[in-house]
């Protein structure tokens, strides 16, 4: 019998009984109110309804979303003078709808960065003039589309290498150091309410962190703003080492920034890479994938345990920790499937396959008397 056509006191029961239950089991965006802003990463077959497990993930726990893919150079401004909007307008207005913080992800990045922008017709770079108006002009012009509904941008992402030197990428081949501070400068005058970020993977490693927060320091003597330094936060079963995890967002603090975890997954599988450079893959092997059926008790348990001390850690540096994003919504559409080798099955993120949330987060969720559900 539809719900409509009941007598009209046992239709509000029933729904009473419905939101009641609802009501009662905790989220994540409540379970972390008070702490930080809680967000996952979304791809493009979420934003078209062709995957729905993440979509009801992402309304229902998180309160910000990123762009995966659909803002890089090469997928927004594949040619020059030529903008392809559809994707990121698409990913925008979905977050508006459901009251997202929204973060835009990325805009200076060597990687995916589109063949033409550093170079001419010949194939030779483009000179230092010629790089500084095609990076003002994308920056002002993809932010200037999205003002007023985009609450930060990663401005410049994964320019440091781990021995804490400039990545040879051609924004630095070019443009030398300076490339970093004249995008934050660009990002600025593009749009002055947008919070900005600098993001990088592996921030754990002590050379890096120190190269960031002098990079960091120097940019705001010269009266640059940065408002957070972002740590993605990739991770696997022996990597990284909590403590100097912890010692970079105690140094990252000291810079007056705030600290956002931008791309937080953890490898379940023996770990091949620790880098998250996607040109660093491996043909496949199947000695590399060895939980196609899904992963063993003990290896699970001690997934859990890992990914439990990263979130203490976390909560235990909440003042200065403003947001908090999972790479991805469920197991089964994250990138860690296909890197660093193609083809493995993965276990990195928040929710399993069937959109579960895994144990040690529920466990926390479940047991939160004092928390806010
Ligand atoms: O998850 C992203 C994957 O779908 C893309 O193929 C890849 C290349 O664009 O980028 C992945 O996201 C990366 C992010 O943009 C920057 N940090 C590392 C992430 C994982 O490689």
């Amino acid at each position: 019998m539809k719900l409509s056509l009941l007598p009209l006191s046992v239709a509000s029961l029933l729904t009473l009984a419905s939101c009641a239950t609802e009501k009662q089991t905790p989220t994540l965006k409540d379970h972390f109110a008070d702490d930080f802003l809680i967000g996952a990463a979304i791809n493009m077959n979420h934003v078209k309804g062709l995957d729905p497990g993440s979509d009801s993930i992402v309304r229902r726990h998180f309160n910000s979303i990123v762009a995966e893919n659909c803002m890089k150079c090469e997928e927004i401004h594949p040619a020059e003078g030529t903008y392809f909007w559809d994707d990121a307008d698409a990913f925008v207005d979905y977050g508006v709808r459901n009251n997202m913080a929204i973060i835009g992800h990325t805009l200076i990045w060597h990687s995916q960065l589109a063949p033409w922008f550093p170079v001419d017709s010949t194939g030779a770079y483009v000179s230092a003039d010629v790089l500084k108006e095609r990076m003002r002009d994308h920056i002002t012009t993809v932010m200037t589309r999205y003002k007023g509904k985009i609450k930060g941008w990663d401005v410049v992402n994964e320019a440091i290498e781990g021995d804490g030197s400039y990545r040879k990428s051609p924004f630095y081949e070019i443009l030398g150091e300076e490339f970093i501070p004249l995008a934050f400068q660009y990002a600025h005058e593009a749009d002055p309410d947008a919070e900005l970020y600098i993001n990088d993977y592996g921030m754990n490693m002590p050379a890096k962190r120190e190269a960031y927060v002098r990079l960091v320091n120097d940019m705001k003597s010269k009266g640059l703003r940065v408002d957070a330094i972002g740590m993605q936060s990739h991770m696997g079963m022996d990597y990284p080492d909590f403590k100097e995890f912890e010692e970079s967002i105690e140094a990252f603090a000291s810079t007056g920034c705030n600290v956002m975890i931008t791309e937080w997954d953890m490898s379940a599988l023996p770990t091949i890479s620790r880098s998250a450079n996607v040109s660093d893959s491996v043909v496949y092997n199947t000695l590399f994938n060895p939980y196609p059926d899904g992963l063993p008790a003990d290896i699970a348990d001690r997934w859990n345990s890992r990914m439990d001390s990263v979130t203490d850690i976390f909560l235990r540096h909440k003042d200065v920790i403003t947001r908090v994003t999972a790479w991805g919504t469920h197991d089964g559409m994250s990138w860690k499937n296909d890197f660093p080798m193609k083809g493995r099955v993965e276990y990195p993120l928040l929710f399993d396959r069937d959109c579960n949330l895994k144990p040690f987060m529920q466990n926390r969720l479940d047991n939160a008397s004092d928390r806010q559900i």
